[in-house]
């Protein structure tokens, strides 16, 4: 058994009595009330789910496993040559709760260089979709195609004990999350690169290997590092952890879960929204064309967004009420990597005036920038500057966190998910104008 897989036991068999000794002697201790609005209004701010591989506090921003993102990069080993820790480590990490020695980080790299290889028949598949396919749609699709892999679904079909689930599950994780970024940049490779594939490099790590498949050069494997772990998880909440999440509550395999959350990634409110950023920014540029973009021209592009109807892409958040830490951690890595780069300068510009108008306007609980607003800048600096990929940098970020908490969603034994619903009638009178 891998160090991490042990570890991972130790940490599964330390925790399960505290979940049993609250469900046993505290299970009607009362957590939330919700009223209506809550109902009506997407649970915003009920507390209903357990998680304990980040928490999202609305002034602070996440931390992972008690880490804030500084911390985190911090404490995990560093290697040498590069700016960002190995994305294995921080997976050892997210698991387990443990900042990993260099030696069980890299352990990890070479696990997951064993696991890696995507199947022909996942290229065949994505080969045969047309050529317009959105990319999240493919790399969705890619996932799904591998679910007759699972090793969960295999040993369940054997006949296995509640008590096992998280082996398989971890299992099915570690398959996949090994082979995320390979599919991903095949897909980039297919979808803008006619399809001229680069061989893997068994030399390099996830985020060296990403680079390399993608075709970009250094420092490019570092921005992959820094993205993925960025992106890895956001509390249990949001639409592509919640998804992931209730799928596999049905316990439904890593394959069907995993592809489940990155379709509700693929929504312009949530993942995609570093899309939209860079497609509103391109679509202001063209329309300035030879103009030098001021303050008053950003804020006039913003006034026509709101007024016809249309959300600032990149600002906002459900449960953030401060600039998002993740944005800030990439506009320092801009700072130091690409100040004087124009799209920057009118990143921060934008900065500068929309949290104001989102005030003003009234409506947005939180005007300030979120993790999208930042992140495009940085892909189109370094060469990637088809937009409508981004989403899936953020899918193979996000899947880190999502198959940790599936892993331990089965080692704890979280049941089906199944809130109740009640009828529009049923408010009324709940409110007493029935
Ligand atoms: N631009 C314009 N209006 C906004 C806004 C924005 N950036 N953010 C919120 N609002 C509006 C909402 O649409 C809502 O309007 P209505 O009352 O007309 O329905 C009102 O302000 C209140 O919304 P809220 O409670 O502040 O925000 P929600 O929790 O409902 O939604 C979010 C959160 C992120 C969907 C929203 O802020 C938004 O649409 N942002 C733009 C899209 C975006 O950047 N999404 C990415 C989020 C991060 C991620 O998941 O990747």
């Amino acid at each position: 058994m891998s160090t991490l897989k042990e570890t991972l036991f130790k940490k599964i068999e330390e925790h399960r009595p505290r979940t049993v000794r609250l469900l046993k002697e505290h299970g009607d201790v009362k957590l939330s009330d919700v009223t209506i609005t809550q109902a009506i209004g997407g649970a915003r701010g009920v507390r209903c789910l357990v998680t304990d591989v980040s928490y999202l506090d609305p002034f602070e921003g996440i931390r992972f496993r008690g880490k804030t993102i500084p911390e985190t990069f911090a404490a995990l080993p560093q290697v040498p040559g590069q700016e960002y820790p190995n994305v294995e480590g921080f997976f050892y990490f997210l698991m387990t709760g443990e900042i990993p020695t260099a030696e069980q980080a890299n352990e990890v790299v070479e696990d997951f260089k064993k696991r890696r290889q995507l199947p022909d028949y996942v290229k065949d598949v994505l080969r045969a979709m047309p050529g317009d396919t959105h990319p999240m749609t493919m790399f969705s699709a890619g996932i799904l195609a591998m679910q007759r892999e699972s090793i969960f679904v295999k040993r369940y079909n054997e006949g296995m004990s509640k008590m096992d689930y998280w082996d398989p599950m971890y299992e099915d994780a570690c398959n996949l999350m090994a082979k995320l970024s390979v599919l991903a940049a095949f897909v980039y490779r297919l979808k803008y690169k006619d399809d001229d594939q680069i061989a893997e490099d068994p030399n390099l790590d996830m985020g060296g290997n990403f680079a390399h498949q993608m075709g970009i050069d250094k420092p490019y494997d570092d921005v992959a590092r820094m993205y993925f772990i960025l992106h890895s998880d956001h509390e249990s909440g949001n639409v592509s952890a919640h998804t992931t999440h209730l799928v596999a509550s049905a316990l439904s395999d890593a394959y069907y879960s995993l592809s489940a959350g990155i379709n509700g990634l693929a929504g312009p409110l949530h993942g995609l929204a570093n899309q939209e950023v860079l497609s509103w920014t391109m679509k202001f540029m063209e329309k300035l064309g030879d103009v030098e973009p001021t303050e008053e021209l950003v804020k006039q592009a913003l006034w026509d967004t709101l007024n016809s109807g249309q959300v600032i892409p990149g600002y906002g958040h459900a449960v953030l009420r401060k600039t998002d830490p993740r944005y800030a951690s990439q506009r320092e890595f801009c700072l130091s990597h690409l100040p004087d780069y124009p799209l920057f300068k009118l990143i921060s510009m934008i900065y500068q005036v929309a949290p104001g108008i989102l005030e003003e306007q009234g409506k947005a609980k939180n005007p300030w920038p979120n993790v999208d607003a930042q992140s495009g800048v940085i892909q189109w600096y370094y060469g990637l500057t088809d937009w409508d990929f981004y989403t899936v940098l953020f899918g193979v970020g996000r899947a880190l966190g999502v198959l940790t908490n599936i892993t331990w969603d089965r080692a704890l034994g979280y049941p089906i998910e199944r809130p109740k619903s009640l009828t529009t009638a049923m408010l009324e009178e709940a409110a007493g104008i029935g």
